[in-house]
């Protein structure tokens, strides 16, 4: 059986778990906190890993295509190859472009950190820039590559919440404000699986919250 290693406060741990619980592929959880991963599985020590029959895997954005393959049912990807390249498109924009860059504002929005007024105000230039590029591409109807569930649903669910956050508490606004995210959110959490991963999320983040506090 699979094994999907980290902790279900991780937005790319819930990204992978999601596809799993949308697929109704069985998995097993293993959990690993920062500093505790396995390096021989994840040798940047980042989760999540998925251990398999034939080893380990790393990054998010690969695990999710090897699940897509090799458990072709329910799938999360249009089998048109353009329209496939469109999903893809969506998860890297969401993943490199919105959360690896709304990522900068993480220590103060969410760790009790504090970063530059530098790094907030062009983290939020381009932010804006790229919540933009973000509404050019999304749909929305009623998912945002259309009417299908797809990988760039996992994405989304798992990183717009943190996005709109960080840049609210540290910017001072929600840079995302101007797509329709919230009722789009809405919609999805309606989704048993997601509401499974939502409720694992908060319970874990409580757990990562309380291992944060200096003893
Ligand atoms: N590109 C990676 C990003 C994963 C990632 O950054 N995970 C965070 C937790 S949400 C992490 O492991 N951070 C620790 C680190 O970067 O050292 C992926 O898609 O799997």
């Amino acid at each position: 059986m699979l094994q999907l290693c980290g902790f279900s406060a991780s937005n790319y741990y819930n990204k992978v778990k999601l596809a799993l619980l949308e697929k109704g592929v069985a998995f097993e959880e293993e959990l690993a906190w920062l500093g505790e991963t396995d390096p021989a599985a994840s040798p940047l020590g980042k989760v999540p890993y998925l251990r398999t029959q034939q080893g380990a895997l790393s990054e998010s954005a690969v695990i999710l295509e090897y699940i897509e393959a090799a458990h072709p049912a329910q799938p999360l990807l249009p089998a048109d190859p353009f329209a496939a390249a469109k999903v893809r498109e969506l998860c890297l924009y969401l993943d490199l472009h919105l959360e690896l860059v709304a990522r900068n504002l993480y220590p103060q929005a969410f760790f009790g950190g504090k970063v530059s007024d530098g790094v907030r105000d062009r983290t939020m230039v381009q932010l804006d820039k790229n919540a933009r590029a973000l509404g050019q591409l999304a749909r929305w109807s009623p998912f945002i590559a259309g009417e299908q569930f797809t990988l760039a649903d996992c994405c989304a669910i798992a990183h717009l919440p943190l996005v709109s956050a960080a840049s609210k508490v540290v910017g001072g606004r929600d840079v995302l404000a101007d797509l329709p995210v919230r009722d789009y959110l809405a919609r999805m959490g309606e989704r048993p699986a997601v509401q499974q991963m939502q409720a694992d999320r908060k319970s874990n983040t409580a757990q990562l919250l309380a291992r944060m506090v200096p003893k």
